[in-house]
């Protein structure tokens, strides 16, 4: 627990990740309707605001960001959350699975990694081999004493063909996902948003003290994305990671003016 609450990745013991592993997992078509957010450094001066306590980037944007640092002399940017693992939508698999491409000791002795982020897909006829490769990256964060956030999104076979389920975004099979993410040894688990307060709630209830934040999701207006935040922070969540729903506004400042106080403060959306 304290690993993640005296890490920088938190305030107040809460956390708000800004995503942009968008170009591996969906590819540039994310880029569309803002186009300027392929470029990396505008996104990286986005993670400068002082709402943003990560910046969530795969091994190559990594190196550009500790780069761009560098060169220009940046001293206030965004800790840094490198992805281990990843996964493209070009390949075709016969179910989902995220190879890791970066050790935990290339992500923090070369690049000063202040969090390690994991993709975890239970479900999957791939999930075996992805517990074991997460137990090699947890195990050697534990080393370098930095904790690990676990993309925790249950998909695949075992979930589509279950009748139980409704698919990823039912409440139960988001609680077994975040569930997993205490089990497995994560610091911090990211969900996708189950709908309803009361849908985080049942993910809460099955975590103890677990820090969990919420998956941003596809674009919304700011009032229904600032809904969406203050329910779960409601419910016991400890803020978010959200990438399009600030990348592709054209001006992310204002909503993150007013997420601030929502996710470090517990202030209503109303009164922001
Ligand atoms: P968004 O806020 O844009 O949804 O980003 C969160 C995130 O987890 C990203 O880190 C990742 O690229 C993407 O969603 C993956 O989403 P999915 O696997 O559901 O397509």
């Amino acid at each position: 627990m304290n690993r993640v609450t005296h890490s920088p990745i938190t305030r107040n013991g809460n956390a708000l990740i800004l995503a942009y592993d968008h170009g591996t997992e969906h590819g540039p078509v994310d880029f569309e309707p803002m186009p300027k957010s392929a470029d990396p450094t505008h996104v990286f001066e986005v993670g400068r605001h002082d709402a943003v306590t990560a910046i969530a980037l795969q091994k190559g944007t990594a190196e550009y960001y500790r780069n761009w640092e560098t060169e220009h002399g940046i001293d206030d940017g965004a800790p840094l959350l490198v992805k281990v693992n990843g996964n493209s939508n070009l390949a075709k698999r016969d179910d989902y699975y995220s190879p890791t491409q970066c050790s935990v000791a290339y992500a923090v002795e070369h690049l000063d990694a202040d969090a390690i982020g994991f993709t975890m897909y239970a479900g999957s006829i791939h999930e075996d081999r992805m517990w074991t490769e997460f137990r090699e990256v947890q195990e050697a964060a534990r080393e370098y004493d930095v904790p690990v956030v676990m993309w925790s999104y249950p998909r695949g076979t075992g979930i589509q063909e279950n009748d139980d389920y409704t698919g990823q975004e039912d409440p139960a099979v988001v609680a077994y996902g975040a569930r997993l993410g205490l089990e497995l040894g994560a610091d911090v688990v990211k969900c996708k948003y189950p709908g309803s307060r009361e849908g985080w709630q049942q993910l809460e209830d099955a975590v103890g003290d677990l820090k969990t934040v919420m998956s941003g999701g596809s674009k919304r207006s700011d009032d229904a994305f600032l809904a969406d935040v203050a329910a779960t922070i409601a419910a016991g969540g400890n803020g978010l990671a959200v990438g399009r729903n600030i990348f592709q506004r054209e001006n992310p400042e204002p909503l993150l003016d007013k997420l601030e106080p929502v996710v470090f403060e517990g202030e209503s959306p109303d009164g922001v």
